[in-house]
């Protein structure tokens, strides 16, 4: 063998072992709400050296890159039989994303992909770039993955490779092996951010939707939405209402969208989501926190003000920048949530908390007053507390 070729084949396994076995460690005191972990959890350079390279020598003499990995983000999540597992948005050099699953012993480092990338089918209506899966364990016995397909608009003016159109691909499985593709989501408009409720609502399957105007502008969707439909093999809203709206001058002022399947608590279902509202700098996505009614999941009953999340240090840069998002949370028999967040379309972190302490973020953070004169009162209020405390 040539030695250039076994010298550079030993440093890329050197590299890549000696990444996976990287020990997280958190970034304390941090702010009592969670603690971020030091090190990304997944990056690109985490996927398997053998999907990037064709070992052999006389196929490869250079020992070059064959298929280029460009970011890891955006992954669903679920715990299962006994290890944390990602479903990740794995981004090649070639813009398309496709799945895979990466798991770890406690959640927090150590993930490594399974061997080889998750297998989705598509419809008679090809898929040309599939992202962002939604995983509910439903209590109908199946594992749901909601996830966005993307196609182009067959609409587009000539010469108008840009306008897409957006919807929700849904999928099941029984052993996160196998998955088995069900038709696309029906709507009224186009979807991005579509989850399914883990709970059968009134007997029907409950949705979380994001209706929008076109691929990019959510328009006059107006914020996450919410839909019944009658069977998970050809679902069709009929009817779609906004549960969570957006607000002139908030974070989510642009547009919002659910995250991972709620959690359900003793005060409520848990929700995380993300905001976008548009500066100087372009776009920028946070996530923030709600709870809805535990017998109406689609009624809020708290919603602290502002951003629980916002893209800080490393996290602010990448393929798009000051782009927090996460579609993937694992909460713990004993409360522990995992909250897997990616930054800036290209990397996956992990914060670590508790349904306790996010509760009592939800329900003792002051909503958002709309005004700085009411932001001004919240903070005088908290002050006068602390004299007299
Ligand atoms: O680039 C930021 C995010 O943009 C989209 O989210 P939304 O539909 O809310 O605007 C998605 O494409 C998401 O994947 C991406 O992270």
């Amino acid at each position: 063998m040539n030695k250039t070729f076994e010298s550079r084949r030993d440093s890329l396994e050197t590299a890549h072992q000696k990444l996976i076995d990287r020990k997280n460690s958190p970034m304390l005191p941090g702010n009592g709400v969670y603690e971020r972990y030091r090190y990304p959890v997944l990056t690109a350079d985490h996927t398997p050296l053998e999907w990037r390279y064709d070992f052999n020598q006389d196929r490869n003499p250079f020992l070059m890159e064959r298929f280029g990995i460009n970011g890891t983000f955006n992954a669903g999540a679920i715990k299962w039989q006994g290890k944390y597992l990602m479903m990740v948005r794995v981004e090649g050099n070639d813009r398309k994303s496709f799945f895979a699953i990466a798991q770890s012993d406690n959640g927090i480092d150590g993930f490594e992909f399974w061997d080889t990338p998750v297998i989705i089918p598509e419809t008679e209506n090809p898929d040309t770039n599939i992202y962002d899966m939604r995983l509910t364990q439903h209590e109908d016995g199946w594992i749901y993955g909601v996830f966005c397909t993307e196609r182009h608009d067959p609409n587009a003016a000539a010469g108008d490779l840009s306008s897409a159109v957006a919807a929700a691909g849904i999928v099941r499985s029984k052993d996160l092996l196998t998955w088995e593709r069900l038709a696309d989501l029906q709507s009224k408009s186009q979807q991005r951010n579509v989850v399914l409720h883990p709970e059968f609502v009134k007997g029907k399957y409950a949705l979380y939707t994001r209706p929008q105007d076109s691929f990019i502008d959510a328009g006059k969707g107006g914020g996450i939405g919410w839909g019944l439909v009658d069977s998970m093999e050809h679902a069709i809203i009929e009817e779609e209402k906004i549960i969570n709206h957006r607000y002139y001058h908030t974070i989510k002022e642009l547009k919002n969208g659910q995250g991972p399947a709620p959690l359900k608590t003793d005060r409520g279902w848990l929700h995380l989501a993300h905001g976008v509202r548009m500066c100087a700098a372009g776009l920028r996505y946070v996530l923030y926190l709600f709870v809805t009614d535990l017998n109406s999941p689609d009624k809020l009953i708290a919603e602290p003000a502002g951003h629980f999340m916002a893209p800080i240090d490393d996290e602010r840069v990448g393929d798009v920048s000051n782009v927090l998002f996460s579609n993937g949370w694992i909460a713990d028999e004993d409360g522990t949530v995992f909250i897997y967040y990616a930054s800036s379309d290209t990397r996956m972190h992990v914060a670590v908390s508790s349904i306790d302490r996010l509760l009592d973020y939800c329900f003792h953070t002051a909503p958002d007053g709309m005004r700085s004169s009411r932001s001004v009162e919240v903070l005088l209020d908290i002050v006068s507390r602390n004299i007299n405390r």
